[in-house]
């Protein structure tokens, strides 16, 4: 059974939780979170860097204890420390530290004084009212303890994009190479590039005979088989994701995956539209009197029904369907329009890679410029810049771009926005930047009132270009703080400011329909990556995704323009 990087991840992050609780050395947390970070973010497959014997102490953050952690997870599927841990103290506790506005120490004085062991347990001491008497905790936080319970409990249904692509890969692998099999399709939100999938729906076309279904309930990972017939069938993987297989034929196969890509909505609107021409529509195929007259690819459907191919990213009856009709649909934007990242880590921040190695990834990936935006001092824990230190890291990066003999690397530095909407580092320092990624990193539970203002007033500072993480959320992990998008972006195009889309994974906000917002209103958006390593800068394509899926266009992105041009509209 494969372990994932995820679970690695995830293992290594849940051990430096209940650490942190236990008050350890912060050392040794860190060590555990930055692993958690390399391996998550990492392309290969741990488990496949183990088979091949590498050297896995040339990962960044990574030394022979960690290391022989990792081939431990991989050959057994447990970390024996954080069995350890959890021998110590309830495993669960680690969920609560997901809970806004709840640290290790609050976590410990829940756990020690109430003897609160689970989510259940902080619930119903919730509940009770019981957490407003303990000293340092209020009503306020009691609420917002059991509101965000009941918030998880909705959401972890839902895997992130990132999470169901490590689960799809090696089964759309598996079946593929199974004889007899053409092609295997994951259709539904995974194809739409949705950023969080509900379970995943695969669509197998095989010649005659081919036992697929035999051949799927037998994948190493399935631990359930929930139903199985002669075309389709529906299991339970180990990862706890659930998956339903469909077996079609060739000439329907582009009725299916349209059928199956969804969403639901689109169908159901595309299927009017055929019923108004006379014509019915289903997962077999498009039909003229029983006669079918197209099924076997989704341009042919599109196109028999008088639209545009629609691209699967905009199927949700948000307009696509008018919008095909009339040919009015975006071009939309791709990875290859992107010239450069415009927010990243370096070893000087938070980040795991030289100023030298982050330089040759961007040129590696073919990119005109990479902004190098570590984090300002007041973010301590990611060792952020003063501006002493910043003035270090301009003359450097000035350094290593005559070097290089071209302006690759753009000055700039993630700044932080204080409770008080100015920003973390004086005017004369920030002058010099090329550009500024400006954003919230504490004070997440601010009214939505309060926090607004607070961003505004940080855009009022000529210096503010880009608010980075616009609403801070972490996918099933942390709800976005309250502010008003709407009142920013048109503050943004008013001043000459931008958002970005966070590429990270976990992240990705703007969402979807704050990046049509942002389309309507005119204000344009960084596609960025955050990255904190050389491999960080391969999130792009989800951020891509997430843009594509807001109907933006290569105009509507700031950092598909050349470098002259980007500083031109940087420019306030
Ligand atoms: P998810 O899994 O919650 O992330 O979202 P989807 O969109 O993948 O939904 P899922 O897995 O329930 O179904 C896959 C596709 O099958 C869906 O996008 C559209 C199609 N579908 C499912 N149920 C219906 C239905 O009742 N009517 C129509 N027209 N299509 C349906
Ligand atoms: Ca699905
Ligand atoms: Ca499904």
């Amino acid at each position: 059974m494969t372990v994932h990087n995820s679970e690695i991840a995830d293992a290594f992050d849940k051990l430096a939780d209940l650490l942190e609780i236990e008050g350890a050395n912060p050392f040794r947390v860190r060590a555990y979170r930055n692993a958690a970070l390399t391996v998550r973010g990492h392309p290969h497959s741990m488990a496949e860097l183990v088979a091949q014997g590498a050297d896995l102490t040339e990962l960044p953050g990574i030394g022979e204890e960690l290391a022989e952690k990792i081939r431990t997870l991989v050959n057994t599927g447990e970390l024996p420390a954080l069995k350890k841990a959890e021998a110590r103290i309830p495993g669960a506790l680690s969920l609560m530290l997901k809970i806004p506005g709840l640290g290790p120490k609050r976590v410990k004085a829940l756990h020690e004084q109430l003897k609160v062991r689970s989510l259940q347990d902080l619930a119903r001491a919730a509940r009770r009212g019981l957490i407003r008497t303990l000293p340092g905790f209020g009503t306020r936080t009691e609420a917002r303890i059991l509101e965000q319970i009941e918030r998880q409990a909705q959401v972890e249904r839902r895997s992130k994009r990132i999470v169901a692509e490590e689960i799809a890969r090696p089964l759309v692998d598996y079946l593929q190479a199974i004889k007899g099999v053409k092609q295997v399709t994951v259709a539904g939100s995974y194809r739409r590039r949705k950023e969080t999938v509900g379970d995943l729906d695969i669509l197998v076309t095989a010649g005659r005979g081919t036992p697929v279904m035999a051949r799927f309930i037998d994948y190493d990972e399935v631990v359930e088989v929930v139903s199985q017939g002669e075309t389709r069938a529906t299991v339970r993987l180990h990862s706890g994701m659930q998956v339903d297989l469909r077996l079609v034929p060739q000439v329907s196969y582009g009725a299916a995956l349209h059928y199956f890509t969804g969403a639901k909505a689109h169908n159901i609107a595309v299927r009017r539209i055929a019923v108004a021409q006379g014509l019915k529509l289903n997962e077999y195929g498009l039909f003229e009197d029983g006669k079918r007259i197209a099924g076997r690819s989704e341009h042919e459907i599109y196109r028999r029904l008088g639209m545009a191919y629609i691209e699967p990213e905009l199927r949700e009856n948000h307009g696509e369907i008018e919008a095909a009709q009339h040919n009015r649909l975006p071009q939309l934007v791709e990875v290859k329009d992107i010239r450069g990242d415009l927010h990243s880590h370096t070893k000087a921040s938070d980040g795991h890679d030289e100023l030298r190695t982050m330089a040759h990834a961007a040129i590696a990936h073919g990119y005109d410029y990479l902004a190098i935006s570590d984090h300002s001092r007041h973010v301590t824990v990611a060792h952020g810049l003063d501006a002493e230190r910043l003035a270090q890291q301009i003359d450097a990066i000035d350094r290593l771009n005559d070097e290089l003999g071209r302006p690759l690397l753009l000055k700039a530095c993630e700044v932080d926005i204080l409770e008080d909407g100015s920003l973390d580092l004086p005017d004369d320092i920030l002058a010099r930047l090329d550009l500024r990624v400006c954003a919230v990193h504490y004070q997440f539970n601010l009214s939505r009132r309060k926090q607004t203002e607070r961003i505004l007033r940080a855009m009022d500072n000529p210096h503010f270009n880009i608010l980075a993480h616009p609403t801070g959320r972490l996918i099933n992990q942390r709800a976005p703080y309250e502010v008003d998008l709407e009142r920013l972006m048109r503050a943004a195009v008013a001043n000459g400011c931008f958002m970005e889309v966070n590429a990270n994974p976990d992240r990705l906000d703007l969402t979807d329909d704050a990046c049509r917002m942002a389309k309507e209103l005119g204000m344009k958006v960084a596609i960025s990556t955050d990255a904190h390593s050389t491999a960080g800068l391969d999130y792009l394509r989800f951020g891509v995704d997430q843009a594509r899926r807001g109907w933006l266009e290569a105009n509507d992105v700031l950092n598909t323009r050349s470098r002259s041009r980007l500083l031109r509209l940087l420019r306030r």
